[in-house]
């Protein structure tokens, strides 16, 4: 109650401070701000709750193949009552966040962001506002998020929260119109957002201290751009170097996850399992999952192969998003094996090649036939990413290296001979005994 009511009163005196918003904040501050997350490129998505226990199969039914394994508690009408019993079962006694954190980082990603809580409403935190969480519901008692914000800190990855507004499991945050039917009526949506939900967020930022606040659940008709606004402001007032994703407003356009209109509140967009057919001048992440589902199911083997999830990195990485890799634990707190041997897979192509995705930006062509191209902050180094294997001469368009420098081939260091031409360079590829997935070259440019 305390911890509700010290959450609320600042949410006023916040609003009625002097505040930062987006249109406030200079491009310098805002790029700033930015700068880490930009550069990172690539990251973790876990979506990890009650719903890995049924894992797409409650009571003898299944939900329909295709559909995400988090929506059971929707998708086969489960009673609330029945299915917060769930919490009663989640007791993942392999989890180590240490493991999985290091899982992360050797595939190459900069950082995570978790579902703290999902639509089913339960929490992966010590919540001091619910005792629908971890610690106060299920028979495990640890923090889960705790143990990762200190695993990641300790291997300097950045932790990042995933939250959704809207709430199967809070009577009050439940319209008629629901996805329950419960229907009641007597919901009232400013009690739920107020003495829940910002809460909760304030909890999270100020025990937690994510880089990220990642919503979701907000095309309900009770959430409101006027309310994203405000939410935003007060977020950002809590820590000024938050970094919010545009589904805390109302301007997500379907799926594809951009903004509908200017001046939403939020700081990138979020296309949803797909990438975007080219560059954008708003900074967008592309989310999605290795198979059908985001949440665990113990039918799903529809896997994106390595090939693929690299090559979508790249494309990704060529028009300027970062790409938010999923994966859906099992209740027990192991990762799917289907997904490690992915993420060692892109771990490795990495190793080689991380220095022409990280810290890159889109140059003026993000694809010429089957190279895609990068370019570092200052504009000087161009990387050609090559995704085909080829022999012999190429001739990349547009691209003027420096007279006299180095076309570097990062997978063998070796200098390539290249010629000039006037639409562009024509290089001579080396031998690559094993082409692999894609092979990077670096090229100093005028
Ligand atoms: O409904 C959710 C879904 O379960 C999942 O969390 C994805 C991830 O972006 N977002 C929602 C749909 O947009």
């Amino acid at each position: 109650m305390k911890a509700r009511m010290t959450a609320l009163l600042l949410f006023f005196v916040l609003l009625l401070s002097p505040w930062i918003s987006a249109a406030q904040e200079s491009e310098q501050a805002r790029n700033q701000r930015m700068e880490w997350w930009r550069d990172a490129t690539f990251g973790m998505f876990i979506h990890w709750g009650l719903y890995a226990l049924p894992a797409g199969e409650w009571d003898g039914k299944t939900v329909e193949k295709g559909r995400i394994g988090e929506w059971i508690m929707h998708y086969l009408d489960i009673p609330v009552a029945d299915y917060e019993r769930l919490a009663e079962q989640f007791n993942p006694i392999y989890f180590d966040a240490e493991q999985w954190v290091a899982i992360a980082k050797n595939a190459g990603m900069k950082y995570i962001v978790i579902t703290s809580k999902h639509h089913d409403g339960f929490g992966l935190w010590d919540s001091q506002v619910s005792d629908y969480d971890v610690m106060d519901a299920s028979p495990f008692k640890r923090d889960l998020l705790m143990e990762l914000k200190q695993a990641c800190e300790a291997a300097g990855i950045k932790l990042c929260f995933y939250y959704s507004i809207m709430d199967w499991h809070q009577p009050d945050a439940e319209s008629p119109k629901d996805y329950t039917h419960q229907n009641n009526p007597n919901a009232n949506w400013a009690v739920y957002r107020d003495h829940y939900m910002i809460p909760q967020l304030t909890e999270l930022v100020t025990r937690y201290q994510p880089a990220v606040l990642w919503f979701d659940g907000e095309w309900i008709p009770e959430w409101t751009e006027d309310q994203g606004q405000d939410l935003y402001r007060y977020l950002m007032d809590l820590d000024p170097n938050l970094i919010i994703n545009n589904r805390i407003s109302k301007a997500r356009k379907g799926m594809s996850g951009m903004n509908a209109y200017s001046n939403a509140a939020g700081d990138f967009g979020t296309p949803e399992q797909e990438i975007l057919e080219t560059t954008s001048d708003f900074d967008w992440e592309a989310c999605m999952t290795m198979n059908d589902t985001w949440g665990f199911r113990k039918d799903d083997f529809n896997w994106k192969s390595s090939e693929q999830l690299i090559l979508n990195l790249i494309d990704v990485a060529a028009k300027g998003g970062n790409y938010l890799l999923n994966i859906g634990p099992l209740a027990n707190g192991k990762f799917p094996q289907a997904s490690i041997d992915r993420l060692y897979a892109m771990g490795a192509w990495l190793e080689v090649n991380g220095e022409a995705i990280y810290a890159t930006q889109k140059w003026k062509h993000f694809k010429s036939g089957n190279t895609f191209f990068t370019q570092d902050k200052t504009g000087t180094t161009v990387y050609a990413i090559l995704t085909q294997a080829s022999t012999g001469a190429l001739q990349w368009e547009g691209v003027h290296p420096i007279p006299g420098s180095e076309i570097i081939h990062l997978g063998t260091g070796k200098s390539l001979a290249w010629e000039p031409q006037p639409e562009g360079v024509v290089v001579h590829l080396p031998e690559i005994d094993a082409f692999g997935i894609a092979q990077s070259f670096k090229i100093r440019v005028k």
